[in-house]
């Protein structure tokens, strides 16, 4: 799967992207579909492939602490951002590594389509 799967790929430096932070166990870049001013992903180094799968719940504690780095970083903590998570089909998931859009930069709307 890792040698196949885009975002171990992009984990590994073997396909280019913009990265903005990085820890120990997980990076963070900019999507390529922006869909907000501030959008990025943040994304595991081992592969998961989605959060159905998650088993090592320290592992989302290092996502969501990056992703609150990169909300500082980016100047959007205290106006407001949304960490999302896809899950399969119907959640929308389209790259099956397990990742959170960090969203953020315009008033975003409730309910999601
Ligand atoms: P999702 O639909 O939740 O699986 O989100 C996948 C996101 O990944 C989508 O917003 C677009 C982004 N994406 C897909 N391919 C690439 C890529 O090659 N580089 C970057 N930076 N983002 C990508």
């Amino acid at each position: 799967m890792a040698d196949s799967c885009l975002f171990c790929r992009i984990a590994r430096g073997d396909i280019p992207a913009t990265i903005i932070a990085e820890n120990a166990r997980c990076i963070a870049f900019r999507d390529i579909n922006a869909q907000a001013p501030v959008h990025a992903l943040v994304v595991p180094r081992e592969h998961v492939t989605s959060l159905n799968d998650l088993t090592d719940g320290t592992l989302f504690g290092e996502m969501a602490l990056l992703a609150q780095q990169v909300a500082r970083d980016e100047g959007i903590a205290e106006s407001g951002w949304r960490f999302v998570v896809n899950t399969n089909r119907d959640g929308g998931q389209s790259v099956y590594h397990l990742h959170g859009h960090i969203l953020g930069g315009r008033a975003l709307g409730w309910p999601p389509g």
